[in-house]
């Protein structure tokens, strides 16, 4: 079976230190929860960083740092954030594509996001695949609705390919937007090109093991982490993402399905090949 290429998401927007006290917030912190989490099992960090009072930012030079803390430590694949948080500017949210991370992620489509209104219309949706493009940025569709996938292939007809594979991510159980069923799951990946398309799936707070196992039924990935739940059990708070990252490897491990280091992920989403 193909191994199992794990995406920790350990940062996030959302979360805050008073509900999950071992949130990372520093670039070193950072960077050490890459590390441990590489050393668990994971391929890719989903990232996105914060001010030193904890409040989200796309700011291109706190990225950096964040980027640099984490390449000292591990070769784990950089995935940048474009989604940022609720409210910023286009222009805010692009800054880390400058850097020219691996990925970064690209939600293909408006959803809504708890009371909030997760704001992508087509031109913003345009401008950000065709800077990804520039930049040589593979993006990962992160879907959040089924019409979203339509949105991503629009744009690949219309612009032409990001890459010589579309990588999905199904975000499952934000409330306001699609919820965790198997069932959506099964729908979403029954509607994406089954030939060139590598896919996760992200189940958000009670979602995260009903989305998991589903995936690796499905032979999916997974992505987790403090910015999808914070939870370990059902009311008790994960220490660490490398403790989620850890239970999840060792599920699929006793499956026997193996995880993939950075370097076989590279190579299973063809990062870095021409078109
Ligand atoms: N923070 C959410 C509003 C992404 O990273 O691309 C959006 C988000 C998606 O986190
Ligand atoms: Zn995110």
């Amino acid at each position: 079976m193909e191994k199992l290429i794990i995406t920790v998401a350990g940062v996030g927007a959302e979360t805050t230190r008073d509900v999950q006290p071992h949130l990372p917030v520093t670039a070193s912190e950072i960077g050490v929860d890459a590390a441990r989490c590489r050393e668990a099992g994971a391929a890719v960090y989903h990232l996105h960083v914060r001010r030193p009072d904890g409040a989200p930012t796309q700011d291109r030079e706190v990225f950096a740092a964040a980027i640099d803390e984490i390449r000292a430590r591990t070769d784990i694949i950089i995935q940048t954030s474009t989604g940022g948080a609720m409210g910023m500017t286009a222009d805010e949210r692009l800054q880390p594509l400058e850097l020219k991370p691996e990925m970064a992620s690209l939600t293909t489509g408006t959803a809504n996001f708890g009371d909030d209104v997760f704001f992508n219309d087509a031109a913003l949706m345009a401008e950000f695949y065709q800077r990804m493009q520039a930049a040589g940025v593979r993006p990962e569709f992160e879907i959040f609705e089924a019409g979203q996938i339509d949105n991503a292939l629009r744009l690949v007809s219309r612009y032409g390919p990001a890459g010589p594979l579309m990588h999905w991510d199904f975000v499952l159980g934000v409330p306001g937007s699609m919820g965790g069923h198997p069932r959506n799951l099964i729908f979403l990946v029954d509607s994406i090109p089954e030939e060139g398309s590598t896919w996760t799936c992200t189940g958000i707070g009670r979602w995260h093991i009903p989305c998991t196992l589903a995936s690796l039924a499905l032979g999916g990935h997974v992505r987790l982490g403090f910015e999808d739940n914070i939870y370990f059990t059902k009311g008790v708070l994960a220490e660490s993402n490398a403790q989620l990252v850890g239970r999840v490897a060792e599920i699929a491990a006793s499956c026997g399905r193996e995880t993939a280091t950075p370097g076989e992920a590279r190579e299973m989403l063809r990062l870095g090949d021409a078109d």
